[in-house]
């Protein structure tokens, strides 16, 4: 065996709330901003197909779970959807607390660990009425809910995550249009941002007043930068989309605080967002025990040469430019360029400049689009992911072999899922979910060939 993994590692895989649960109205569950996006903009949604049914996990988690333990899972990382758990009245949603009890209980049951991640892109649309994170109100709303999930599930559940990839929200819903409420204003993505920053250490804060005994965390969506050159103004391109893309939930959640440069730079394009001292305190006082990374891809950039035009929105693109690299590896589909190396690039960062902090590989994966022709005998043959998971994890092996504090590796994702952009064309998971087929599910080639290399603890 050529990569040997240590024998704690965390294998399994990664999904969350809206993605997967579908049952979007049933049981009293509120909307979220994709429910109530759907309702109003359909055709906003690829194909029109909006988060109505998702992959059913609520009605088929016992199934699932099963599935998980045959295949060889010993983690498995879920989100809790807050529009199913607190009510628009704000009283707890009972019938909401017994499927979540039920998943966590058969999750231990079959030796899966639950990883619970509080909030990934879908804020009740409740709140969102009243500003969403814009709104210091909604941290206090976060806060309860965070509270509520600790003393709900704390006994049994111990990795507990406050956020997926929290800049995501602010490019995608302040800075861009592709979440809802798809506003593009720098100042007000400013703003989301820090009370998304700040509504994380105060869940930690909740976490470590209930002494659970477990361990809380953030995921980051770490890509790292690469300037197109060692020219100065590539480098400062690169420097710049680091700092705003990723060093501003990176080293408040670590270290406890800002990055200076960054406070400099948002002061200087007048965007700082309404804060008390006290808060800052609590971002020192409340930072993670581990952190979740997601990579898929790196971000290539190079000094600005595009012309900012005086009508032009400010956003983080003002200061560099995108960098299409040519000869890259590709998935055509995504369209994400494939970089293996980046994983271990970004585990030495952790390890040198984040005090070598524990993390695992939280998402990693390959959507592809028109599966089925890869079926033979009713089965995915799906090697093209097979390679892409062994590629990665031979990096991740080596930062490993190099002291990386590096405890596990989860696939995005477990089964088919919708995505927000894309519904159902990319296909990441390990199981089939044969949409049209009752939702039926089907393993591919790639999960028997991860179940030998848990098995094994190696390949
Ligand atoms: C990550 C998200 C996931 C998932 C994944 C794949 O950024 O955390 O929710 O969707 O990306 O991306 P996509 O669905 O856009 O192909």
């Amino acid at each position: 065996m050529n990569y040997k993994f240590p024998i704690e590692f965390w294998w399994g895989s990664a999904s969350s709330a809206t993605q997967m649960e579908g049952a979007y109205n049933v049981d009293e569950k509120e909307q979220n901003i994709w429910d109530y996006w759907y309702e109003i903009a359909p055709d906003k949604f690829h194909n029109n197909i909006g988060p109505k049914d998702t992959s059913n996990f609520y009605y088929k988690y016992k199934e699932d779970i099963a599935l998980m333990k045959e295949l060889g899972h010993n983690s498995f990382r879920f989100s809790i959807s807050w529009s199913r758990l607190i009510k628009a009245d704000n009283s707890v949603n009972q019938k909401a607390v017994d499927f979540y009890n039920d998943v966590i209980n058969t999750m231990i049951e079959n030796n899966i660990e639950p990883f619970i991640n509080l909030f990934h892109f879908d804020m009740p649309m409740y709140l969102q009425e009243i500003g969403g994170w814009e709104n210091r109100e909604v941290v206090t709303h976060y806060q309860n809910y965070a509270r509520i999930c600790f003393e709900l599930f704390g006994d049994r559940v111990k990795k507990w995550f406050t956020h997926n990839e929290p800049i995501v929200p602010v490019e995608f819903g302040y800075l861009g249009v592709h979440h809802y409420p798809a506003i593009v204003d720098f100042k007000r993505a400013v703003q989301v941002g820090y009370h998304m920053m700040l509504s994380s250490a105060l869940a930690i804060s909740e976490y470590r007043k209930l002494n659970l005994g477990g361990e809380i965390g953030i995921i980051i969506n770490l890509t790292p930068s690469y300037p197109r050159s060692n020219r100065k103004e590539d480098l400062e391109a690169s420097n710049i989309a680091d700092l705003i893309l990723n060093r501003s939930f990176l080293d408040p959640s670590v270290h406890g605080e800002f990055p200076m440069e960054l406070i400099e730079f948002v002061k200087q394009q007048n965007l700082m967002p309404i804060y008390t001292k006290e808060d800052i305190e609590i971002i020192k006082n409340n930072t993670v025990d581990l952190i979740g990374v997601n990579y898929y891809q790196p971000r290539r950039v190079k000094g600005k040469e595009s012309i900012v035009k005086a009508d032009d929105s400010l956003t983080p693109e003002s200061f560099f430019d995108f960098y299409d690299m040519p000869g890259k590896k590709i998935n055509p589909h995504r369209g994400w360029e494939i970089y293996e190396k980046g994983i271990y690039d970004l585990s030495i960062n952790i390890r040198d400049n984040y005090k070598n902090i524990p993390f695992f590989i939280s998402e990693n994966g390959m959507g592809v689009e028109g599966e089925d022709k890869f079926k033979v005998n009713g089965r995915i043959e799906d090697d093209y992911r097979i390679e892409f998971i062994r590629e990665h994890l031979k990096y991740a092996n080596k930062a490993l072999n190099e002291g990386c504090n590096l405890k596990g590796y989860h696939l995005w994702t477990f089964m088919d899922n919708w995505s927000w952009l894309n519904a159902y064309k990319n296909r990441y998971g390990f199981v089939e979910v044969d949409i049209n087929n009752e939702f039926k599910r089907i393993p591919k080639k790639s999960a028997y060939w991860f179940k030998e290399l848990i098995l094994n603890n190696g390949f």
